[in-house]
């Protein structure tokens, strides 16, 4: 197959600066959709002023009062929402930066280049700052995530993002970078992904990329490995990468790629034999080793079916349909797609199908500014396109946990935060749900906001739960008719695996050992959907509130599931008592949500060993001045791993709810726990960045900043509902 090469990206290269005006940026929330603009003309800025979510973002000063100091635990929950209602966005939802991963502005950044995309100089300036800030300390490179050593994935990735962005290669920066990518094996020694997008900018020949054949998306349902059956990220990260591939598409050469190609490399360019290096790999990205089978299969790819059974006629169909599944994600999410990383594939694949000037281009270049976020340390991409839902369910809940929703001072925050929700509701299946293998979503909500639309199990029961809670509130409006109710329970029970449990989009597709196809090396876990302590809880408890105010509807289904659901908490329990979680660090995270499924159905520290030993668990790991503080290396490595910076709010009021959650007889340890919590708040009622909070496939972490308002609230709001709101400190 020849390689085809598009015109040259004739792009003017930005003008750096030192830094932006802060004070000119500005954070729009069109309902839900989030983008940010610079405002380089003076009267649009006073037209437009700042808002405090604004300055909070950027690390302005918010000049707020200083609060009379919490002594109980409802004085500083009402001191922190004192601080957090400022940050509430005009449609009624809570916004955050969702960073931690490091390799998807890189993305962003080759995918505007090779589609002839202008960068405007103000992100090109700030991406600069971010990617300078976030350079490891010691040796200059990049790792998967923020907090990660150095690898090849995140150092070739970004040192090639920062000299598209416009960075000289002779910068100190860019020369201490160079150094540790050089030891590292140079970009030859790159992951999967990183070999992907190399490729396609032209720095590596397509040869280095072991093959991602879009034939797979041909097979018939019924093929144990047929893509329709793994996890929904890694298929449609897959289905334009196998697009992309299968036409060897790369971007015409342009002074700056000779000179990456110079850059890049420990040996000279012209020396490379691309085809023995697709399986080069340096260990520090080497969390997820290829399998025998995938290599056998990679072998067989490469030696029998591209040469010999890959006709054209094949080659062509496996692409038409794949840019009709690819056209069918587009549609469905207007463009925002599922995630950044299928987000900016799925633009080249337009641009590749349709050309520069063709409405699927121009709109993919106007969705992917809803993944950036702009902060005090620079311009970054996001995790996904908000975290609205999700924040704002939690938010909702806390308050109410803490008795306060009735208090009229929060009632009008609260009631924005409803008609949020309310609006978010996903109203209608995708169209051609089974055809583009879709899960039902009717009724449901995402993680971030509608227009994305993947409908989640546990983000579906939180923001279910927050609605029902607050509309069964005296003096809160009935925003949801029980039609609109019955249909999130009706999606929420598809939900539910043969083991009980639940997993995250969808329930699970496909076999484990499909993680022996596991293609993308740095991460663990991504094949197909497990089931997670943390998803079915959310499950299970939305399910009990649900009963508890409509008794009569489907109640032998939702019996049925919460036994299972439980039964399923119970089997997933290790020996030590703990839980692991995947979607926060780690342990403490899941044994919070695994003592609260416990608790629904009347297992209690006292009455049951599973939540017993799960407490035990916890106060095990209580530090001595009373906080927890599990690292992310937990995820890693699937034990319990102390973090350097100690004690952390967030970890704290995890086990502390937990312990709450299993009715844990003895105060001390919970109030201990409390009081180290309040005695990190700051005198205007907020709480600061601590250590990252969330994961995800094991070796990714990603920041929730709003957990440490929302869960001190929830865990101090639940401690005075249950002793009273006695003094603490
Ligand atoms: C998320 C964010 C939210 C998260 C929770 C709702 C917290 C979880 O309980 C279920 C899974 C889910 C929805 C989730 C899945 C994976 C995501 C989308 C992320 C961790 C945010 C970023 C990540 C995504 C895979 C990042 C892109 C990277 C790839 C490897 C494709």
């Amino acid at each position: 197959i020849d390689a085809s090469v598009s015109e040259a990206p004739q792009t003017k290269k930005p003008k750096l600066s030192e830094r932006t005006d802060h004070s000119k940026w500005r954070m729009l929330d069109e309902k839900g959709r989030q983008t940010w603009h610079y405002l380089e003309d003076d009267d649009e800025a006073k037209e437009w002023p700042q808002s405090k979510a604004d300055k909070y973002f950027l690390g302005l000063p918010l000049g707020l009062p200083e609060l009379t100091p919490a002594k109980t635990p409802l004085d500083s929950v009402k001191n922190g929402l004192e601080f957090f209602q400022h940050l509430q966005l005009p449609p009624g939802n809570w916004g955050c930066e969702y960073g931690g991963p490091m390799f998807l502005l890189p993305g962003f950044v080759i995918a505007w280049y090779v589609t002839e995309t202008e960068i405007p100089d103000h992100i090109a300036t700030e991406m600069k700052n971010y990617l300078f800030a976030r350079a490891h300390p010691e040796d200059g490179g990049w790792g998967l995530h923020i907090e990660g050593e150095s690898s090849v994935f995140g150092t070739a990735m970004n040192y090639t993002a920062l000299r598209i962005l416009g960075v000289s290669e002779e910068d100190p920066h860019m020369i201490k970078a160079r150094g540790i990518l050089h030891k590292l094996g140079g970009a030859k020694c790159g992951p999967h992904w990183a070999k992907f997008w190399l490729s396609v900018l032209g720095v590596c020949k397509w040869d280095i990329v072991n093959p991602v054949p879009p034939e797979f998306w041909l097979l018939p349902d019924w093929v144990p490995f047929a893509p329709w059956r793994w996890w929904i990220h890694m298929r449609m990260v897959y289905l334009p990468m196998s697009f992309i591939w299968s036409k060897r598409w790369t971007a015409k050469e342009t002074p700056l790629v000779r000179q990456l190609r110079q850059e890049l490399f420990v040996e000279p360019y012209e020396s490379i034999v691309w085809s023995n290096h697709r399986n080069s790999i340096s260990d520090m990205d080497n969390y997820h080793p290829k399998s025998w089978l995938l290599k056998t299969a990679n072998w067989f790819l490469i030696n029998i079916h591209i040469p010999f059974t890959r006709t054209n006629a094949l080659a062509k169909a496996a692409e038409d349909w794949c840019w009709e599944l690819i056209k069918m994600e587009d549609k469905n999410t207007d463009y925002s797609d599922l995630a950044p990383v299928n987000s900016p594939m799925n633009f080249l694949v337009c641009y590749i199908k349709e050309g520069p000037k063709s409405y699927s281009v121009q709109r993919h270049r106007d969705r992917l500014a809803d993944f950036l976020w702009m902060k005090d340390e620079g311009m970054l991409v996001n995790g996904t396109n908000g975290v609205q839902c999700w924040d704002t369910s939690f938010l909702i809940q806390a308050v109410m946990d803490a008795g306060l929703a009735e208090d009229p001072k929060w009632r009008p925050m609260l009631t924005r935060a409803l008609e949020f929700l309310e609006d978010q509701q996903m109203r209608e299946n995708v169209d051609d749900q089974d055809k583009c293998y879709r899960q039902q979503r009717k009724g449901g909500w995402a993680f971030s906001n509608k227009d994305q639309g993947y409908a989640v199990s546990d983000c579906i029961s939180e923001a279910l739960k927050a609605v029902l809670l607050l509309q069964r509130t005296p003096g809160y409006p009935t925003l949801l008719e029980d039609q609109r109710i019955f249909d999130a329970i009706d999606t929420l029970l598809t939900y539910q695996n043969p083991s009980g449990g639940c997993a995250s989009y969808e329930p699970t597709r496909g076999s484990e050992h499909l993680e022996l196809l596991n293609a993308a090396e740095v991460f663990g876990r991504i094949m197909i959907e497990y089931d997670y302590p943390e998803c079915t809880t959310a499950v299970v408890t939305a399910l009990s509130l649900f009963t508890k105010y409509y008794p009569d509807y489907r109640t032998e289904d939702i019996k049925w599931f919460k036994e299972g659901a439980v039964q399923y908490i119970k089997n997933a329990q290790k020996p030590d008592g703990s839980w692991y979680g995947s979607w926060g660090i780690c342990f403490t995270y899941a044994g919070m949500f695994a003592l609260e499924s416990l608790a629904s159905l009347g297992d209690y520290y006292e009455n049951s060993q599973y939540s017993k030993a799960g407490c035990e668990f916890l106060l095990s790991k209580q530090r001595a001045d009373g906080g927890w503080s599990e690292s992310y290396r937990s995820c890693e490595t699937n034990t319990y791993v102390e973090h350097p910076t100690g004690s952390q709010v967030v970890m704290t009021a995890w086990a502390v709810i937990g312990l709450l959650e299993a009715h844990y007889p003895d105060r001390a340890p919970i109030e201990k726990g409390l009081k180290l919590i309040m005695s990190r708040q700051q005198p205007n009622g907020e709480w600061l960045q601590e250590a990252i909070e969330g994961v995800f496939n094991k070796s990714c972490m990603i920041s929730y900043p709003n957990y440490k308002f929302i869960f001190p609230m929830k865990a101090l709001g639940m401690f005075a509902k249950r002793y009273g709101d006695v003094e603490l400190l």
